[in-house]
């Protein structure tokens, strides 16, 4: 694209992520410790601490006490916050992460999810044009494979149209087409990248996927004998947080900003994820209010059961995402490490240390 910026000309390293102290934020801000930027995030105020994720940043003298890594309070609903944070880092990388990003959640809190989601990502790039730094920032949005939401095509690309299901999917379709009108307005380097669900042993507790290795490893231990969860039947594209993050860097590293999916191709159901960590443990399951169960599993010792609970079910669902990331191979070199059966064992892995060292987790 002629006159975009080439922020990659200047010798800085800066790079300031919002949304730091999410699942995204912390491999993100490792990644690029790692490569040597000085990283800049930002935070929310809370009445209990939420740094946990990156705490081990935080403490190691050459993050925090070399200068390397800063935090800085501020909220995506709070303008004036993110002109000030952003005049005062001058950032050569932008990382928009900050999200309201349950989905469920968005029915319940919409109107907010829309602010943070929506209209916060318009006023981060207002704030780098007020500092005027739109030709020198590269700009990273979090944008979602949720924005595919009803089935259209399969596997989902880069030209597979939209059609978002929840308050929050529309939120980030806005955040999406601001970031593109943005780019083609205002010459910026901005970029989408189209991420599949990604999972980690730092992914939220409400999420699925940790939900179940949380509930399995407590069920290890003895102190749950039962788990509750919504659509067992819904399929999902899920790869390793940590690999994903690499994909967010690369993007901004390029000569020309584009919009990428980023995924594993490869989708199980709930269901094959809760088997496969029931597997980890030697449990089997009954699945209770299915009409799934083999006669006379009742009466085995090693028999653990999963209710299906209606009040985890949506609105209005997404039955399936599989993604098809080969536009990110061939322009970005990239491709995921972690498949299906490592990530499940990893996060059960994880959840069992913790169980173990701390019971009432
Ligand atoms: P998390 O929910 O783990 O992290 C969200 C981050 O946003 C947290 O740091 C949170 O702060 C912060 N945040 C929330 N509201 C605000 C606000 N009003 N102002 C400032 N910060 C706020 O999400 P993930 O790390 O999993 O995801 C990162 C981004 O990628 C999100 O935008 C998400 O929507 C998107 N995404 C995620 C995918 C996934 O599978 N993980 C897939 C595709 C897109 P606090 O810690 O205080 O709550
Ligand atoms: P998702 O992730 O909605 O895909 O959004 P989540 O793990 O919440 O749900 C995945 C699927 O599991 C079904 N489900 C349940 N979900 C939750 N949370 N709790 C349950 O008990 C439960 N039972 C079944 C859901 O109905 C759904 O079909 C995630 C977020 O990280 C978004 O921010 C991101 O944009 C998308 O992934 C890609």
């Amino acid at each position: 694209m002629e006159g975009v910026n080439n922020g990659l000309n200047s010798s800085r390293k800066v790079a300031l992520i919002t949304g730091i102290t999410g699942q995204d934020g912390s491999y993100l801000a490792e990644l690029l410790l790692d490569k040597g930027y000085e990283v800049h995030g930002i935070i929310r105020r809370s009445s209990t601490f939420n740094t946990g994720r990156i705490e081990h940043l935080y403490l190691d003298p050459k993050s925090h006490m070399e200068g390397k890594m800063k935090l800085h309070y501020g909220d995506m609903t709070d303008s004036s916050c993110l002109v000030r944070i952003i005049g005062m880092v001058k950032p050569t990388e932008v990382y928009n992460l900050a999200a309201q990003s349950h989905v469920k959640v968005s029915f319940e809190l919409s109107e907010y999810t829309a602010e943070v989601d929506g209209v916060g990502t318009l006023r981060l790039l207002d704030a780098i044009r007020a500092c005027q730094l739109e030709n020198s920032v590269r700009f990273y949005q979090a944008s979602t494979s949720e924005l595919y939401g009803k089935v259209v095509e399969i596997p989902q690309k880069e030209t597979t149209p939209f059609y978002p299901r929840s308050p929050y999917a529309c939120a980030k379709l806005y955040a999406y087409w601001i970031v593109t009108n943005y780019r083609e307005a205002y010459n910026m380097y901005a970029c989408n990248g189209i991420l599949f669900n990604h999972e980690s042993p730092r992914r939220g507790e409400n999420f699925v996927t940790r939900k179940i290795t949380r509930s399995v490893a407590k069920i290890a231990i003895g102190s749950l004998d039962c788990i509750q969860l919504g659509n067992l039947d819904s399929k999902r594209d899920w790869g390793h947080a940590k690999d994903y993050v690499v994909a967010m860097w690369l993007m901004l590293q390029q000569n020309v900003p584009q919009d990428f999916v980023i995924a594993t191709g490869e989708m199980h159901s709930i269901r094959e994820f809760v088997e496969k960590s029931f597997k980890h443990i030697g449990k089997t399951i009954i699945w209770e209010g299915t009409g799934l169960n083999e006669v006379g599993k009742e009466e085995s010792t090693n028999v653990i059961r999963v209710k299906v609970n209606a009040k985890y079910f949506r609105p209005t669902e997404v039955e399936l995402l599989l993604g098809d990331a080969t536009k990110a191979k061939t322009v970005l070199g990239w491709v995921p490490k972690v498949n299906f059966e490592q990530l499940v064992y990893d996060m059960m892995e994880a959840d069992l240390a913790l169980m173990k060292k701390n019971p009432s987790a």
